[in-house]
Formats: C-alpha cells, sequence, structure tokens
C-alpha cells in the first residue's frame, strides 16, 4: 500500500491549521472524502439532480438507478441476502432510533434489553425513549481493565423478558472490536435478536452479515471516507417485513386515503420523503475506495500506526490509556496525569493536529471508568508514520509544559 497515493486522493489533507501541516486524527467522529467521491456528488448535481422513484423524466430514471445500484452494491459488499434488506437512513442514528420506534410497538411493560457499558448515546438513548410509553429495563454488560465485554455475566442477563441485544461492534471509545459473531450465537441460543452499531466498524473491517447472523446491522457513510447525511439499517428480511413503518410520507406508500393507508413494499416502506440521492450514490464511491485499497492493507497499516503510537506515548510520564484490549481498532484515548482533556486537545490543535476531546457521547462509560472525558486520537488509512510521530512529539511538549 502506497499511503502517499492514498493521501493525493484527499484534498483536504493539503490544507494548513494554524500554519501548520493538518494532521488529522479524529477519523472516529467523521473520516475524510477522497476526491471521487466529492466529483459524484459534484457530478450528480450538475447532470443528474432530479427527485427519485417519481418521475417519468429520463434524469429522474437515470438518478433512481444510480440510488438502486448503490442499493445493490451496498448488499451484496454486506452480503445480504436482498437488497430489500438495506434501508437507507440518515445515518446510524436515525437507523437505530428507526429499529427503536418501529419495534417498540411489540414491546411490553417490563420487557428488558441487553446493552454493554460502552455504547455510544446512540444505542441507548432510542431505548430509553421507548420508556416513555412503556417501562423497559435496560441491563448492561459490564467492561474488564482492558475494555472488554465479560461474555459470562452477558450469558446471565438473558430472562424470559429480554427481547433485544444492542451492541456496537468496535467502541468509539475503547477501540474494543467485540466478539460479536459469538454474542449473537449466545443471543440466538436465548431466541432474541440482536442490532450491531457497526458505525465504527465498518471503516476497518470486513462486514458480513450472513457469516455474523446479524438481525440489523447499522452504519454511517461519513465515517467511512462517504458523504455525510447517508446512513444503512441492514435488516433481516423477516423482521422489516413485520415491523410498522417509522415514519410517515411520501413515497412510502402503497395507497393513501383519508380513511386508509397502505404501506410501499420493502425498503420504501421505511424510506418516508426524499432521501439524500445524492449521498446515496456517491457512496458507492466510497465502497470503490475501500475495496480498491482492500481491507487487509487498511487493517495492516492502522495496526501499525496503533502499536507504534502506543508504544511512544506510553514512554510519556503520567500516560493513561484507556482500552487496551489485543482486538482492537486504531482509537486511542487517554489522559496525562490529571490534565483536562480539553488543555491537551487545544495545545494540539494549536500545532494542526486535529483529536476529539470530552465524552465522546459515551458518558456511561465515562463513569464507569470514573473520569469526564479523554483526548482521543483516531486513524484513518491516510494517516502516517511521520504524523504520528509529530504527534507524539508535541505530546511530549505539552506534557512537560502542563508538568
Ligand atoms: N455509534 C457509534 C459507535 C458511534 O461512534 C457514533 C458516532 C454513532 C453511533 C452515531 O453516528 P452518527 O453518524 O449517526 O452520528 N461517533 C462519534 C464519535 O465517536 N465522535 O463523534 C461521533
Amino acid at each position: 500500500m502506497d499511503v502517499n497515493k492514498i493521501r493525493a486522493q484527499f484534498p483536504i489533507l493539503e490544507r494548513k491549521v494554524k500554519g501548520k501541516d493538518l494532521i488529522y486524527l479524529d477519523n472516529t467522529a467523521t473520516s475524510q472524502t477522497p476526491l471521487r467521491v466529492i466529483e459524484a456528488i459534484q457530478h450528480m448535481y450538475t447532470t443528474t439532480k432530479a427527485n427519485v422513484h417519481r418521475g417519468v423524466s429520463s434524469i429522474s430514471q437515470e438518478a433512481t438507478d444510480l440510488q438502486e445500484a448503490t442499493r445493490r452494491r451496498v448488499a451484496q459488499w454486506l452480503n445480504a441476502s436482498s437488497e430489500q434488506e438495506i434501508v437507507f437512513t440518515r445515518g446510524t442514528t436515525e437507523a437505530i432510533n428507526l429499529v427503536a420506534s418501529s419495534l417498540s410497538d411489540s414491546f411490553e411493560n417490563g420487557d428488558e434489553i441487553i446493552l454493554t457499558t460502552m455504547e455510544h448515546h446512540a444505542n441507548i438513548v432510542p431505548w430509553q425513549l421507548i420508556g416513555r410509553r412503556k417501562r423497559i429495563t435496560l441491563r448492561v454488560v459490564p467492561i474488564n481493565q482492558r475494555g472488554e465485554l465479560d461474555l459470562d455475566i452477558y450469558r446471565s442477563l438473558f430472562t424470559e423478558r429480554t427481547r433485544l441485544v444492542a451492541v456496537c461492534h468496535v467502541s468509539n471509545v475503547l477501540g474494543t472490536v467485540n466478539p460479536v459473531k459469538e454474542m449473537i450465537a449466545i443471543a440466538h441460543a436465548n431466541g432474541i435478536p440482536v442490532l450491531v452499531d457497526g458505525a465504527q466498524a465498518v471503516p476497518h473491517i470486513k462486514v458480513d452479515v450472513k457469516d455474523l447472523d446479524a438481525d440489523f446491522y447499522a452504519f454511517s457513510a461519513h465515517k467511512m471516507y462517504g458523504p455525510t447525511g447517508v446512513g444503512v439499517l441492514y435488516g433481516k428480511k423477516r423482521y422489516l417485513e413485520m415491523m410498522p413503518p417509522y415514519q410517515g410520507g411520501g413515497e412510502m406508500i402503497a395507497n393513501v386515503s383519508f380513511e386508509h393507508t397502505t404501506f410501499a413494499e420493502l425498503p420504501f416502506k421505511f424510506e418516508a420523503g426524499t432521501p439524500d440521492f445524492v449521498g446515496i450514490a456517491a457512496l458507492s464511491k466510497a465502497l470503490d475506495f475501500i475495496d480498491e485499497v482492500g481491507y487487509e492493507a487498511i487493517a495492516a497499516h492502522e495496526h501499525k500506526l496503533l502499536s507504534y503510537t502506543t508504544e511512544r506515548m506510553m514512554q510519556i510520564p503520567g500516560m493513561r490509556i484507556f482500552g487496551t484490549s489485543p482486538d482492537k481498532s486504531a482509537v486511542i484515548s487517554f489522559l496525562i496525569g490529571n490534565e483536562h482533556h480539553y488543555d491537551i486537545g487545544m495545545l494540539l490543535d494549536t500545532q494542526g493536529i486535529a483529536v476529539r476531546t470530552g465524552h465522546h457521547c459515551a458518558q456511561p462509560l465515562m463513569h464507569a471508568l470514573g473520569i469526564e472525558g479523554t483526548v482521543r486520537a483516531s486513524f484513518a488509512v491516510y494517516n502516517t508514520i511521520e504524523e504520528a510521530d509529530k504527534f507524539v512529539a508535541t505530546l511530549e511538549r505539552v506534557a512537560s509544559m502542563l508538568g
């Protein structure tokens, strides 16, 4: 893999911040976008902007074809059984809200959902919102010192009231890659379906929903070199067919009268209103990019960055790294002594180094770790060892400045 050839495809990497070369280490929040995705968006706005599934016009047909070709592509890419199992949403958050809202009709007071300590708020709050209508108990799988789930406790959480397991594939704070295939098998042995939040997995790991046997799998395009405003919900057809629509509006109906409405076939039943068809079409170019580089090369490069940077960071006095599982993606959450995460992030920014600080939308995890927040550096395929060196050298200076 030639990282310079990859970098050349990302125009933003040429910009300066505070007079320094941008070093972008906030890929967990959103990754950068290769030129082919940007060009696909521009091409569609300049040649093919017509609303999808509506028109007799040639350009509406072309726009529809581009959207539906992406749906087929995503279905193949995930190894889904059919493109009817691919619902386009605004992102992971909306995909999880869709499932929570739609499934909630079938929940009863006293039902239970199993989550984990390391969930993003997007995989906690939608389940709590059901609680406005029904009394639902969240049962939470704890983590060990390395930031890994305790599977023995997980096994013990199933009761006759369990209705669903919702778990992240990869933690956005700890980087832990959870054994979701095993967790799904355990849930299925108990007769329970599983929703996997794959937001932090798809940029780094080849996902095969059949091999995992996931019932629902959610992710966002913008974290995997794609455009903002587009997400995917994969759902097994037998579940999606049973579930009522999430939102009402145009294009999700078969027939509407003031007395009665019947709904469209899958997946359109779940896609009310005009979708981000430009972004959806451009998502296929992000998949092209990932396929071209290849997951093996992406993983090898990112793991090299992760182990090299971690090793160098550990030399800094007072360094505390949160999340040390051997099965970890390239995310490093840390603190130095008792220094405030925000101060460290600010000082890194003065050198053009973009990281994220704070609770990372995972406040229950922060409580479990006994902290308020961390600094988080996260890598993508275009990051380099030179950038890692500059990052660590800056951290060394920050550490000695802060004393
Ligand atoms: N789930 C996980 C595991 C995430 O990391 C995120 C976003 C989401 C869901 C929500 O994704 P969205 O595209 O719908 O917003 N995580 C982060 C983050 O770690 N920093 O900024 C956003």
